[in-house]
């Protein structure tokens, strides 16, 4: 797969993809992740990215051509992707819209500032708007970390076959059962007997019956009786 981002400040994203599962994914050539800079595409001395909002107000706006530029110079014939704007008014992000956005050949992922981008790029140029969640970001490029990480970790041969087991239980629309290491005292705080006794049959239970409590009290909305099902899409 192929993701490219573009932003106003590549090295903000540049490193978060460095490290660890997402870096390990690259090494392995299961996805190839380019960070473009914005300004790379405009065609005035000083670079310029935005400007005043028509109509007056506070703030700037971008502007719509470097955008047009980028994603039209990014796109190829044959396999033009998809260009995702991360915005607070796109649609939600979540497990279900990750996984269609894995199944892509490629993404474009264009991050936006907090002030606002021009209304000709999301209506032209995006061919969808994607939020990561109900709460104010500075721009984009928090929500691009964000979206692909979560998309390359769906990646055949993204994860190492410890890590492939995590992602399952909350694709299964459950939370996750409590996890312990040793010591078995720490501070006099006890892990449960069940998980020291060697009886497999006995630790699967206890864990189901932890993930459906859990995800009964914290997540109600999860579960089919929650009412407000957050795995719609
Ligand atoms: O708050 C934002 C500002 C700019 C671009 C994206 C966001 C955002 O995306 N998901 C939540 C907030």
């Amino acid at each position: 797969m192929r993701i490219d981002v573009v932003t106003i400040f590549p090295p903000l994203l540049a490193g978060a993809f460095e490290h660890s599962i997402i870096k390990r994914a690259r090494d392995r050539g299961v996805v190839d992740i380019r960070v473009h800079d914005l300004r790379d595409y405009t065609d005035d001395r000083h670079r310029t990215v935005d400007d005043y909002p028509y109509g007056g107000g506070a703030g700037m706006v971008m502007k719509p051509e470097p955008w047009f530029r980028a994603v039209e110079s990014l796109r190829v014939r044959g396999n033009p992707g998809r260009a995702v704007l991360l915005t607070p008014q796109g649609k939600r992000l979540e497990q279900r819209l990750v996984q269609r956005l894995a199944t892509e050949d490629r993404l474009i992922v264009l991050c936006g500032r907090y002030e606002g981008v021009d209304e000709r790029v999301r209506e032209y140029l995006a061919d969808e708007e994607i939020s990561i969640g109900d709460y104010v970001l500075s721009g984009g490029e928090p929500a691009a970390v964000v979206l692909v990480d979560a998309v390359v970790r769906l990646q055949p041969r993204a994860l190492g076959s410890a890590e492939s087991t995590v992602e399952e239980s909350f694709a299964e629309g459950l939370l996750e059962y409590p996890q312990y290491t040793r010591p078995p005292e720490f501070r006099g705080w006890r892990v449960p007997d069940v998980l020291l006794s060697g009886d497999h049959g006995a630790v699967d239970r206890w864990r189901r019956g932890q993930q459906q409590e859990r995800t009964r009290e914290r997540r109600p909305d999860m579960l089919e009786d929650g009412g407000g099902s957050s795995q719609q899409s």
